[in-house]
């Protein structure tokens, strides 16, 4: 069939293979097609002078001809909104053009997807893994929110990732600005995902209904399941307005009080985005400062500069020791393979971690290995040791807080409640174990 009648057929002009943005002069070659929307195609796409990549959103335009209709004057507003941010978690906007079918928007491109895909391959993400996005996404969101925007649609196919693992909130099509009420009454156009009470009982979106969104991803990344579900609809929208949702007993405690929190059905009760960073699930617990990008798909191993890896091993025996005495292992195999470097240290507190592949006790008495895995790297250049040290025992401290009172893993032994770490720790020297407690 002739190109021209295809596409007439199935109402979307092609996309050129090489587009010029003649207010730059620019040329770029349309790369492989990276997905589609309601109204829009997504290509990556690089500049032939630069090899700089983009992300490309091409929407037709709306009229006669244009396929599917593009709800007028949208993408407009769209472009109009997003090109005045920067913000390193917010998809850059690089730009748009442009011709007789398309607008194109040039926006950053993120090469290892969204979140969507990461909780996708893994199920279920760490609680570290979890403060480390949040922390990411509530930067984001606190800009959008001094500037009085709201997103109305986060969810976690519209947080993207680039190489560095850096989170990004995109996809502002549903973004608005609120009115001096500190409330937007546009009509929501396209299908949100976490729809608040306020929203749901039509008393326009906020910033606080953005902070209900947050609640339902957290819900969900460290579940694997959406808080509330649509069976039917109208006893969602019931458990939606009362804030009812399974609870997700297998969570720490501080995580579930956080939830909690955050899908209070009164919005003047959920945190604000700057209490929020101030809750005990992200001030006792570990937030690494990056990901490793393999934790795309599995769960990673955080690791401590040596030689504390080697010496938090050992700490950590001891306290699996104290944890169900007697412990078939001894102290030779305790000091394990990891001594001469041979095999990585390990302190796993989830996945396969040392609680399961070495301890005879599944779970442990201290938040450190119920929240983390730890791994003794090589250490760093000479000097920055020092530092990296001052660091991992600042972060060993938060970690070793034992939780608050009854607050171990909903599903501890009774033996292994939090306890505080003992004064006098055998075989190690008093000025570290002082510095640990
Ligand atoms: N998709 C499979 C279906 C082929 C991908 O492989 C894929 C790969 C990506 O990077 C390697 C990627 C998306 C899909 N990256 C990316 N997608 C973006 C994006 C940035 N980077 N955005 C920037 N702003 N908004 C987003 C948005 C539109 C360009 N997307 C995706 C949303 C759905 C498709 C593209």
């Amino acid at each position: 069939m002739e190109p021209g009648l295809r596409w007439r057929r199935s109402c979307r002009p092609p996309v050129s293979a090489f587009l010029r943005d003649p207010g730059s002069g620019r040329v770029y070659k349309r790369g492989k097609l990276i997905g589609k929307g309601a109204f829009s195609r997504c290509y990556k796409l690089t500049d032939m002078s630069t090899s700089a990549v983009f992300a490309l959103k091409v929407v037709p335009h709306g009229g006669a001809g244009a396929g599917r209709l593009h709800p007028r004057g949208k993408v407009e507003r769209e472009v109009a909104l997003h090109s005045r941010l920067r913000h390193r978690n917010i998809v850059a906007f690089h730009g748009h053009f442009a011709d007789r079918d398309h607008v194109y928007m040039l926006l950053e491109y993120c090469s290892r997807q969204s979140l969507a895909h990461v909780l996708e391959a893994r199920q279920t993400l760490t609680e570290p893994e979890v403060r480390y996005y949040m922390r990411g996404l509530v930067s984001g969101l606190r800009y959008l929110h001094q500037l009085r925007i709201v997103h109305r649609d986060l969810k976690l196919s519209n947080f993207f990732l680039n190489k560095n693992m850096e989170v990004k909130i995109g996809d502002l099509g549903l973004a608005a600005r609120v009115g001096p009420g500190g409330r937007c009454h546009r009509v929501l156009c396209g299908t949100p995902n976490f729809l608040a009470p306020e929203v749901v009982s039509r008393n326009g979106h906020s910033c606080q209904s953005d902070i209900w969104a947050l609640g339902c991803i957290m819900y969900m990344v460290l579940t694997g399941a959406p808080p509330f579900v649509a069976a039917p609809l109208s006893e969602m929208y019931q458990n939606i307005r009362d804030g009812r949702y399974p609870e997700p007993a297998h969570l720490s405690p501080n995580a579930r009080r956080l939830i909690a929190r955050l899908l209070a059905p009164n919005p003047a009760e959920r945190p604000s985005l700057d209490h929020l960073l101030q809750d005990d699930f992200f001030t006792q617990g570990f937030t690494p400062d990056r990901l490793p990008p393999h934790s795309c798909h599995s769960p990673p191993i955080f690791a401590i500069p040596q030689p504390l890896g080697r010496l938090f091993r050992k700490v950590g025996q001891l306290l699996l020791n104290q944890c169900r005495p007697p412990c078939p292992f001894t102290p030779d195999e305790a000091s394990g393979p990891g001594e001469d470097g041979s095999e990585p240290d390990s302190m796993g507190c989830s996945g396969t971690s040392v609680s399961e592949r070495e301890a005879p006790c599944p779970e442990v008495p201290i938040n450190l290995l119920t929240q983390v895995n730890l791994r003794s790297d090589p250490a760093g250049p000479e000097g920055s040791l020092r530092q990296e040290v001052e660091v991992a025992i600042r972060k060993l401290q938060l970690c070793l807080k034992p939780g608050p009172p009854g607050g171990g893993p909903a599903h501890a032994h009774p033996a292994c409640q939090p306890q505080p770490m003992p004064v006098a720790l055998p075989g190690v020297p008093v000025s570290l174990a002082a510095a640990l407690q």
